[in-house]
């Protein structure tokens, strides 16, 4: 009997080592004996970048968020386009993933390359997901561990990223749906949206809130009059569409719960903000997370590392790859 316990023992062992569950495959210390100081040097790359760059931050967050939501936590993202393949990041979606995003990761990886022991052993959506968590507290946000042991994907199509990722008019069901798609729940689509603390976007994507809302109003009436004047101001009609603007007029640069304090009073950049505000099932707890910045913390942090487990490659259908930008 004890016998056959064992042998029973052994055969489920050997069923979850050939089919790793991609949901438990991560862990703190993935990488604790091949690079133990992968963090460290994540970290001192990261700082340097933010150093010559604030714009590193913000670009760095959307990046991950990007990845995560089309074909997974897989640095994807990072794939840079051939004759033949138009990849992730070249669909019209990406137009504010800044260049200093792809940079952090470059980056930190040419940083854990020099290191003899981390040469080629830390996936790039590994360190995609680390420098994340770097970004966010830098900027002031909370500080959290990072499970590990993701593989880098094997696909990137610019075809891919259609339909997938939220759009700055989308209302809550839409933003519901697309979040419960990666199996992240309301409060975790608000935590998330809270990330709008920081960075920039462009005139183009909120012309329709200040000019021509509808057939019979032009302004947006969810928007704060007088932050829907300084909108005008700042993206006049004819302006250029790429001209930016800070997704918080009162923090931009400190990740903070004042984006749910902004909410309160209308400031909410997009519609895709605003409706959490105005939409009676996500009020309660945009009014919850403006006063307890704690508590908005620790959601952040749970939803964070949710979103770090979508779609997570391993070694059977993703691999380590030798330089973020191409397939090896
Ligand atoms: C909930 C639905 C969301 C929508 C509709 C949305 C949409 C957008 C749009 C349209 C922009 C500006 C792009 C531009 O004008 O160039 C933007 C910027 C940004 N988004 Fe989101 N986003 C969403 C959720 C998220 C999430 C979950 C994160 C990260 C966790 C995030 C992080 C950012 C950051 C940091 C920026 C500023 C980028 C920069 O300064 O380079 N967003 N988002
Ligand atoms: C325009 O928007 C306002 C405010 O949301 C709404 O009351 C009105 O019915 C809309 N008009 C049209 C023509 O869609
Ligand atoms: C940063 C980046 O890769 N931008 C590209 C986004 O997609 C547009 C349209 O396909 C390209 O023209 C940009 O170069």
């Amino acid at each position: 009997m004890a016998r056959f316990g064992m042998v029973l023992a052994v055969a489920l062992c050997l069923t979850i080592s050939l089919f790793p569950d991609t949901t438990t495959a991560l862990s703190r210390n993935f990488y604790s004996k091949s690079c133990p100081n992968v963090e460290k040097i994540v970290r001192n790359a990261v700082q340097k970048k933010v150093k010559q760059t604030f714009v590193a931050v913000p670009a760095t967050l959307r990046l991950f968020f990007h990845d995560c939501f089309v074909n997974g936590c897989d640095a994807s993202v990072m794939i840079q386009s051939t004759p033949n393949n138009k990849a992730e990041k070249d669909h019209p979606d990406n137009i504010s993933l800044a260049g200093d995003g792809f940079d952090v990761v470059i980056q930190a990886k040419k940083a854990l390359d020099a290191n003899p022991s981390c040469r080629n052993k830390v996936s790039c959506a590994d360190i995609l997901t680390l420098a994340t968590r770097d970004v966010v507290v830098i900027a002031g946000g909370p500080t959290y561990e990072v499970e590990l042991g993701r593989f880098d994907g094997l696909v990137s199509t610019a075809a891919s990223v259609q339909g997938n990722l939220p759009g700055p008019s989308d209302n809550v069901d839409k933003l519901n749906a697309l979040f419960r798609k990666n199996k992240l729940t309301q409060e975790d689509m608000i935590a998330l949206s809270a990330a709008h603390t920081l960075g920039f976007a462009h005139c183009g994507k909120i012309f329709n809130r200040i000019y021509n809302f509808n057939r019979t109003i032009s302004v947006d009436p969810t928007l704060n009059k007088l932050y829907a004047k300084e909108l005008q101001l700042a993206c006049p009609k004819n302006v250029d569409p790429r001209i930016a603007l800070n997704m918080d007029p009162v923090t931009p640069k400190k990740f903070d719960n004042v984006y749910f304090k902004n909410l309160q009073q209308g400031k909410g950049l997009f519609t895709s903000d605003q409706v959490l505000f105005t939409d009676g099932r996500s009020r309660p707890t945009v009014n919850a997370w403006a006063r307890d910045s704690l508590a908005f913390n620790r959601a952040f942090v749970t939803a964070m590392t949710k979103l770090g487990r979508v779609g997570v490659k391993t070694n059977l259908n993703g691999n380590i790859r030798r330089d973020c930008g191409a397939f090896n």
